[in-house]
């Protein structure tokens, strides 16, 4: 990522979503996206791809095609698959989505880490790829999951849940969490854990009500950006305008 991001001189990650279409359309959405990448590729870093692009286009179809047309935009493809399953199970999601050429996987620490994340993170370590946790999602309802206070189950201690996932990170050895810009105080307070060791990324710029330049000032590390950019007139305006206005920060 940080090469990516310093030869595109980018913290842009898109993420390459799109509304609803009906299945008949499927190819017109592999068309839609396509173009975009086409288009925007120059101002971001990254490309991140959610379940609701696979589901239409296909893992070792459509989706594929877009993995080999992110790398070889000399973009890293992020899967955003929440993995969050036993053991077993997310190691077979996350080797099929390695297989399709995805650098990293975006996983759940919520499922914990014997028979849940170990296998995930094992298959990762094997095939050189990365893993990337949620830490603090960017939506209100977060605050019911992440933002509790918890009883450490290791220390017994008094925490909160978004406290003991950004250690949980730095132990498990991730490369990235992911952390709402629409919560800049909680990436400051992350930041202050993770240091540089492990990086932020933070999705909730624009559409959710985050703020680019404040989520960086904070401590974000990339900024993660759908609908500003995919729904934009012209994306590649809205992409290069973001860039340039976050250049420095
Ligand atoms: O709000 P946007 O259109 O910029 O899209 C944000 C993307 O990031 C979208 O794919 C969403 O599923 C993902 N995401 C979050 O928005 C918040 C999180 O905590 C994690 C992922």
């Amino acid at each position: 990522m940080q090469e990516a991001a310093k030869s595109k001189d980018s913290k842009i990650v898109l993420a390459l979503d799109f509304p609803y279409e009906s299945p008949n359309n499927r190819q017109n959405v592999l068309s839609k996206a396509q173009k975009i990448l086409k288009a925007v590729h120059p101002y971001i870093c990254a490309v991140k791809i959610n379940h609701h692009l696979v589901l239409p286009l296909g893992t070792f179809d459509g989706v594929q095609q877009l993995v080999e047309q992110i790398r070889g935009q000399g973009l890293i493809a992020i899967m955003d698959a929440k993995v969050n399953d036993i053991g077993a199970t997310n190691q077979m999601i996350a080797e099929y989505y390695y297989s399709a050429g995805f650098d990293t996987i975006i996983a759940n620490p919520f499922v914990g880490w014997d028979e849940g994340l170990k296998p995930l993170f094992e298959v990762s370590m094997r095939l050189n790829r990365g893993v990337i946790l949620l830490c603090y999602m960017s939506h209100k309802g977060a605050s019911e999951g992440y933002g509790q206070t918890i009883i450490d189950s290791e220390t017994g201690e008094k925490t909160l849940q978004y406290v003991s996932f950004a250690k949980k990170a730095l132990k498990w050895g991730a490369d990235g969490v992911v952390v709402g810009a629409t919560y800049p105080k909680k990436i400051k307070e992350i930041k202050h854990i993770l240091g540089q060791k492990v990086a932020i990324y933070s999705p909730g710029v624009g559409a959710q009500g985050g703020d680019a330049e404040t989520a960086l000032k904070a401590g974000a590390d990339y900024l993660i950006v759908g609908r500003e950019i995919t729904m934009a007139v012209d994306p590649a305006k809205a992409s290069s305008q973001l860039c340039d206005s976050i250049k420095g920060l």
